[in-house]
């Protein structure tokens, strides 16, 4: 069954890979799956087309066969279940490791994307010296932790799984702010993501479909 994902026609970031889709061609990538990617232009992701497929009109979205899913979290998890190798075959070792999904994308990358927002969307406002340093400091708090958890361990826990997956791409939305680069275990967390084979056909296949175009965000 071909399994179809949706990506921004214009990615905000250039193709630095950041978008969502990179997440889930990394999990396709991962094991072994074929996919095929419609581009999604910003007026299109809010037509009825798109949103009966994302009723939030964003991507990625993911269709194989009769199935449509929206969230990435989701979709991964999907893509972890149908196939092997991204998530351990002993029933506590699966069950941490999805914890892992869900702190990745609940507890470690809310305050990131606050720090996205603070810079971007609220880049122009009176508050943004205010708020900034009260943001990051509520996201070195949580890289402590995280830190202090992953310790020398290459992942975290046991064998790379998908809450590595979605841990090393919420992190990777810090290397813009060189925040990750102060917990050099994390930053090297990070490296061993990136150097993935897996990792790498994922961000040079969203390279030509995001590469070139100017950043908007
Ligand atoms: N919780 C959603 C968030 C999806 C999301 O924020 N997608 C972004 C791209 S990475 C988007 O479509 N932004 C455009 C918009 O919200 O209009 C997920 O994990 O899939």
């Amino acid at each position: 069954m071909t399994i179809t994902i949706t990506a921004f026609e214009r990615s905000p970031d250039g193709g630095k890979g950041l978008a969502r889709d990179t997440r889930v061609r990394w999990a396709l990538a991962e094991v072994g799956a074929p996919y095929q990617v419609r581009l999604v232009s910003s007026a299109a992701m809010k037509d009825p087309a798109h949103l009966a497929l994302h009723p939030f009109g964003q991507i990625p979205t993911y269709e194989e066969g009769e199935l449509a899913l929206f969230e990435t979290g989701s979709i991964v998890f999907h893509i972890a279940e149908r196939h092997r190798g991204l998530l351990p075959d002993d029933p506590h070792a699966r069950a941490r490791a999805i914890t892992w999904m869900f702190a990745a994308l609940n507890t470690v990358e809310p305050p990131i994307l606050e720090l996205v927002i603070a810079k971007i969307a609220e880049g122009d406002k009176p508050w943004r010296a205010e708020r900034l340093p009260l943001v990051e400091a509520r996201i070195r708090g949580r890289l402590e932790q995280l830190s202090a958890r992953l310790g020398d361990a290459e992942w975290l826990d046991g064998a790379f799984s998908a809450g590595d997956l979605l841990m090393v791409s919420v992190l990777l939305r810090l290397k813009p702010s060189g925040i990750v680069y102060d917990f050099p275990n994390l930053a090297a967390y990070v490296a061993r993501g990136e150097a993935r084979p897996a990792y790498q056909r994922a961000f040079d296949a969203q390279l030509p479909d995001h590469a070139g175009r100017p950043s908007t965000g």
